[in-house]
């Protein structure tokens, strides 16, 4: 196959909202610092449903949608070295080069050697798809496409694993779980003792109280308008939960009330601005911390009264947790492979690729966390 054209299976997103396809794709051999991947496993994350919706201001269709995936190279274009034919690798939407500004600024694991090209579903070298059907081309997703049996990525964009890890489950070391624990670890660096609280328990806001749990904190305050949420929220290491609407009083003055003043970090895990505001509001004056995580549609903004930044509040975001996805995603395969870490216990449904459209209905299911599609 290497060199050559394949033909293979893709979910085809034509147009927003509109049911996916699979189709018959073609998949050009990857150019010069490119890697093409079988993909073996893909789970779905909540943005591929928010690009799907068309909300997302960088959606275009038709496209191959997926970012959350693990697979096998089955060849790599001229001047690829990390990686070959064989190697287990995660693609990485977030991509890790390590020579241009942003990774050498040691301050951020944003990459900026592709980013332009992803972000309107092409490839860097000419600014073209790989992906087509009968001549016509269709765009990449976030420089990963997975709802593909084979996709094409930037070797900037791929990270060698450990071969003995599962790759049915380290698949979700490309999104979510690495998303949660890093806003923790790395983006918030909570502290031992430190309470916290988490807006939204699904997969991303499970990890984040994984992380948190590690990271020692005291408190970890789980926060869902599902209430059906807390039982399982209790084994990702949440102390204590509220449902909004149970109460009358604004989320935000309830939760100050609750811990004499407020909270030493919280991180939105919804994509509501709303709640992102009353995440900053929850927290203490002087110190507190929140973490906006989750994605809001085009056209939302945040806001608040500037005086609770005077006062001492920290407003940040997160992108992939704050991890470098090259050179970190292989030692969360490692710390998995330890169990250190948990990823199994997020997958909740397994599927295959010719299913996706129910794998996407069941996400709106209060039960399901990741849904994993065999491809
Ligand atoms: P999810 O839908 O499984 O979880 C969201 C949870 O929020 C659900 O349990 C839901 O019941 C709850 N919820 C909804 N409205 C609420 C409200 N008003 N108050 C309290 N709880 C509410 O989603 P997920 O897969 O965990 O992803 C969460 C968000 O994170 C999404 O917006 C996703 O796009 C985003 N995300 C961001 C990054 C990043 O790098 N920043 C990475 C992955 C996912
Ligand atoms: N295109 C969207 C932005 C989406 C977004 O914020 N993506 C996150 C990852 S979500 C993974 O589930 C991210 O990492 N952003 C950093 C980046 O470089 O895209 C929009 O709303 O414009
Ligand atoms: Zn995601
Ligand atoms: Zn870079």
């Amino acid at each position: 196959t290497q060199g050559q054209v394949i033909t293979c299976k893709a979910a085809v997103a034509w147009e927003p909202n509109k049911p996916l396809v699979i189709e018959d794709v073609q998949v050009a051999p990857p150019q010069a610092g490119e890697v093409r991947v079988k993909i073996l496993y893909t789970a779905l994350c909540h943005t591929d449903a928010y690009t799907w919706s068309g909300k997302d201001p960088e959606g275009l269709f038709p496209c191959v949608l997926g970012h959350e995936a693990a697979g096998i190279v089955e060849s790599v274009g001229e001047g690829v070295t990390h990686v070959q034919r064989g190697d287990h690798v995660i693609p990485c939407y977030q991509a890790e080069c390590g020579e241009c500004k942003f990774c050498k600024s040691g301050k951020t694991n944003l990459c900026g050697k592709v980013r332009a090209a992803t972000g309107v579903g092409v490839m860097m070298s000419d600014r073209k798809s790989r992906f087509s059907i009968n001549g016509k081309s269709i765009y990449h997703f976030m420089g990963t496409s997975t709802f593909s049996q084979y996709t094409v990525v930037h070797d900037v964009s791929v990270a060698k694993i450990d071969p003995v890890a599962p790759l049915e489950k380290v698949c979700l070391l490309g999104c979510g779980v690495p998303t949660g624990l890093g806003a923790v670890w790395n983006t918030a660096k909570v502290e031992p003792g430190s309470i916290v609280a988490v807006f939204g328990l699904g997969t991303v806001g499970l990890a984040v109280a994984e992380g948190a749990k590690a990271a020692g904190a005291s408190r970890i305050i789980g926060i869902d308008i599902d209430s059906k949420k807390f039982d399982r929220a209790k084994n990702f290491g949440a102390t204590e939960f509220i449902n909004p609407k149970e109460h009358e009083k604004p989320i935000q003055q309830v939760i100050v009330d609750l811990t004499d003043g407020g909270v030493d970090y919280s991180f939105e895990c919804i994509g509501n601005v709303s709640v992102m505001r009353a995440a900053l509001e929850c927290c203490h004056k002087g110190w507190g911390t929140s973490v906006i995580v989750g994605v809001a549609a085009s056209g939302q903004e945040i806001s608040t009264r500037p005086f609770q930044l005077v006062t001492g509040r920290v407003w940040k975001g997160t992108a992939f947790g704050g991890f470098k996805s090259r050179s970190q995603v292989p030692l969360l395969v490692d710390k998995y492979l330890k169990k250190e870490i948990k990823v199994d216990e997020y997958i909740t449904h397994n599927m295959t690729l010719t299913d996706i459209n129910k794998a996407f209905d069941l996400m709106h299911d209060g039960e399901c966390l990741r849904v994993v599609l065999d491809m």
